[in-house]
């Protein structure tokens, strides 16, 4: 097998599944103003190490997390082993700025594999290659590392070699202390930083090892379309299994050189932040989630929805409440999702399609004034229902319209009513069986 039909095996799990969530959790989560703020703010590790000292999640409960996610219909979830800070919510023997040293005393990782696993969840593992803590990480002159402006680090040295034994120390703890490990997520390569910078071969070659299905994101590369060699016909070997837009959907999906579809996964934040961010209340509506994630879908994409735990380890109520409408719809809708993709009809006027083989779901996003019409299924149709209740939708013939060729048109409510409106909604899926 060459690479790109190992990544196509590797991601039959990830292409049905769909639908993830993030979680960003760290230090970062007491300042409260997002997992950036010590390059944001230039904070030097003494400003930053009174969060250290005070870290101490009393509510982290990983079960109550994995139900959450389980009810929202989520089928996986990644959790931030590492940030860019590069304080360790694992129990790594290589440093001592970890979980296991604060005044929580636990290995917050091992909970949460443990947890997410049993309700049934794969789980996946963020490890920052950037560290903005490691003394041999470089730090001057770098255009993101909190110190780059601080005159007293200009002469400080650092050996990046040795920062990679860390690095590589570290994730190979990941892929052996923790069972099995179904997604692991780099960030991020930019500039030189990228590759074999990294050292990626020898990174992916014991990660292959150790962990022979999991699958990998596309950030140990650097690249303008954020996505690397894994677009063309001949990745590098550390190229990843799937690309991973942060914070948008690409307009047509994301194909390799030939026009295939690869897999790829959009990481998107609730509100406007991956860390917890007290006065960010700008949230996203469960209905515009749910539509990005039909959009995603119908590109061939998953959607990984980002969660930022508080400093107690308490899901915003804000997120909350957005997951249990989100699992609302899920339960009675999931089937348009999960296992599917991209249907070849081209996208229609009031909303997407989604498809598995023979059902074709039709996502109606705008309301209707009278019958829908679907183009190029004339007679290609063997039965036509609403997906949340299985009820039946009949095909109509609209009075006094032209003839049109190739469409068909339907109507919710009697076959009488030729003007029964379809209400405002979150999305109104229909399936249509194909024959
Ligand atoms: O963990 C979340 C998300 C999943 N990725 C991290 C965020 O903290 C952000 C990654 N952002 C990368 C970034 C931000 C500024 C520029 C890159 C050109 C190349 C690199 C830069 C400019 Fe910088």
């Amino acid at each position: 097998m060459n690479l790109v039909e190992e990544r196509t095996k590797r991601t039959q799990w990830f292409l049905k599944d769909r639908f993830g969530m993030f979680i960003h959790f760290g230090l970062y989560s007491i300042p409260a103003r997002g997992e950036w703020i010590r390059s944001n703010e230039k904070m030097s590790k003494e400003d930053y190490q009174i969060y250290f000292d005070e870290f101490n999640p009393i509510n982290y409960d990983p079960k109550s997390w994995a139900r959450a996610a389980k009810e929202a219909g989520m089928k996986y979830a990644v959790m931030t082993a590492k940030h860019h800070d590069g304080f360790c919510l694992f129990d790594s023997k290589f440093t001592e700025y970890k979980s296991t040293n604060t005044k929580a005393k636990r290995d917050l990782i091992r909970e949460y594999v443990e947890a997410f696993r049993e309700e049934g969840l794969k789980v996946g593992l963020y490890y920052s290659t950037i560290d903005w803590y490691h003394a041999d990480f470089p730090h001057y002159n770098d255009r993101h590392h909190p110190m780059r402006e601080n005159v007293s680090y200009k002469n400080v040295q650092h050996d990046f070699q040795r920062y990679l034994e860390y690095m590589h120390g570290q994730v190979r703890e990941l892929c052996t202390n923790y069972g099995k490990i179904d997604i692991l997520w780099f960030d991020f390569s930019y500039d030189d930083m990228s590759g074999e910078k990294w050292k990626a071969t020898e990174l992916i070659n014991m990660v292959r090892t150790l962990q022979p299905d999991v699958i990998i994101d596309n950030r140990l590369e650097a690249s303008g379309e954020n996505a690397g060699s894994i677009r063309t016909s001949n990745p590098s070997f550390f190229a990843g299994d799937f690309a991973s837009p942060e914070q948008i959907i690409p307009p047509e999906g994301i194909v390799d050189e030939n026009g295939n579809s690869i897999p790829w996964e959009a990481c998107i934040t609730m509100n406007n932040h991956w860390g917890y961010c007290s006065t960010d209340k700008n949230y996203k509506s469960a209905k515009m989630i749910i539509r990005k994630l039909v959009e995603c879908v119908s590109k061939n994409g998953n959607l990984l929805l980002n969660i930022g735990p508080n400093a107690k380890g308490e899901f915003p109520v804000e997120s909350l409440n957005i997951l249990k409408e989100i699992g609302i719809w899920m339960k009675n809708n999931g089937e348009s999702i999960y296992n599917c993709g991209k249907s070849e009809l081209p996208k229609p006027e009031w909303g997407y399609y989604t498809q598995n083989k023979n059902n074709l779901y039709a996502h109606i996003f705008e309301p209707s004034i009278g019958p829908i019409g679907l183009s190029g299924l004339k007679d290609k149709v063997e039965k036509v229902r609403l997906l949340s209740d299985s009820s039946e939708i009949r095909i109509i013939n609209p009075w006094n319209t032209l003839d049109f060729e190739d469409y068909i048109f339907f109507n919710f409510g009697s076959p009488e009513q030729l003007t029964y409106p379809l209400p405002d909604n979150i999305d109104t899926v229909v399936e249509l069986e194909l024959m």
